[in-house]
């Protein structure tokens, strides 16, 4: 995965839309990728998280298709995919095809019936490295869609259509964070998430002097998939035996009085979820505060529990976030933390700017000595949720 920037929009698209299809484009959306920066594995919870949108997006051009099918491409260079109608309602090939499958058919689900389609689809958000580019596609799609058929959807609507589509077509037991963040996000905010109500508050980060660092660790272990759903059902089991609706209700001292009867695994399992939900709140309140140190301490903590007690970390992210600390400027680093699902993938860093540009190159090299791996990173701001660019 490489995290440099390429600039992609309306009129990137155009030009190819015009070549892949013989017309122009009716309707273009874009809708971004994301970071987290804490709340890991809480969405599914119940629980609390606090991601902000990207700069990288996917962009979707749409128009009426003149063949009486869907036609679809994906980024630049791909061939065309033509599908009927009917046939677009149910998974099948391309892969990646599923992410437009399942987004009509939850349209149509809901009442909303698209006509044929021609649809172009680019992105900028790095894949495979945690940073949601999946859900940037499933948004930035559902809102082309929507504004091609002239109709409104809620945003919150729009991201559980997202996660509908991953449950249903794509086969990943997500919770709602990365579709929400993708689909709600504010420019220059982050955004805390209550993922039982999907009642939010937006929080300034906007702070000139305090920047986004994320550094690919550049691997993706396999066993990332299962793991997942392991995780899932593990927190279900303990809030089972712990006679509560979900981890959101148990408390330390509840833990604590089942600790026995949990065994080890869902003990450690649990314990990180109640500890993450309490470092949300102290972050965000951090934040709010312009407390740049305490929200770095609860970053520390969310990574020491990812990868102690829930064990969703690899020796690679570790090193990455223990260079942190170990760098000769590490004391421009706030806090780090692995960001998103886990078993590889990216990490998040809160620095000051004025050093950022020199943290950032000297992680690179500390992470190349240690592992061999030659790296890239992002120095991110807080971007635009889902949006149409253009209607003709
Ligand atoms: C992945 C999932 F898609 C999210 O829903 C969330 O659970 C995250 O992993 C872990 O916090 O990104």
């Amino acid at each position: 995965m490489d995290l440099v920037q390429r600039e992609i929009s309306k009129e990137t698209v155009t030009p190819y839309f015009i070549e892949y299809f013989g017309q122009a484009p009716t309707h273009v959306a874009a809708a971004p990728g994301r970071v987290n920066l804490i709340g890991e594995h809480t969405d599914y919870n119940n629980g609390f998280v606090m991601p902000m949108a990207l700069d990288n997006h996917c962009v979707v051009a749409v128009a009426p298709s003149p063949v009486g099918k869907h036609r679809f491409c994906g980024s630049l260079g791909d061939q065309i995919h033509e599908i009927a109608v009917e046939d677009a309602l149910v998974p099948g090939e391309p892969f990646w095809s599923n992410y437009v499958r399942g987004v009509l058919a939850n349209l149509h689900r809901r009442g909303i019936e698209i006509g044929p389609v021609d649809m172009l689809i680019d992105s900028n958000v790095p894949r495979g490295g945690g940073l949601s580019s999946s859900a940037a596609l499933e948004v930035a799609v559902c809102t082309a869609l929507a504004a091609f058929a002239g109709v409104e959807i809620d945003p919150k609507e729009v991201a559980l259509i997202g996660q509908a589509v991953e449950h249903e077509f794509v086969n990943v037991p997500c919770g709602i964070m990365d579709q929400f963040i993708s689909a709600n996000g504010k420019k220059g905010m982050a955004l805390k998430l209550d993922c039982a109500t999907l009642e939010y508050e937006l929080v300034p980060m906007n702070n000139e002097s305090v920047s986004v660092l994320v550094l690919d660790s550049a691997v993706k272990h396999s066993l990332a998939d299962g793991a997942y759903g392991q995780r899932r059902k593990q927190c279900e089991e303990a809030s089972s035996i712990m006679g509560v609706p979900s981890l959101r209700e148990a408390t330390l001292e509840l833990l604590e009085s089942f600790r026995e009867q949990l065994g080890d695994v869902r003990y450690r399992r649990a314990r990180h979820v109640i500890g993450e939900n309490a470092r949300v709140n102290a972050f965000a309140n951090a934040l709010a505060r312009g407390d740049w140190d305490e929200a770095g301490v609860a970053m520390r903590g969310s990574h020491a529990s990812l990868r102690d007690d829930y064990e969703v970390s690899c020796a690679e992210v570790d090193t990455l976030v223990s260079l942190c600390d170990r760098i000769p400027s590490a004391s421009s680093i706030y806090g780090a933390r692995m960001t998103g699902g886990g078993f590889g993938g990216c990490i998040v860093a809160l620095v000051k700017t004025e050093d950022v540009e020199k943290v950032a190159q000297e992680l690179l090299d500390g992470y190349c000595q240690e592992t061999g791996i030659e790296t890239t990173y992002l120095v991110t701001r807080a971007g635009e949720g889902a949006r149409v660019l253009y209607q003709a």
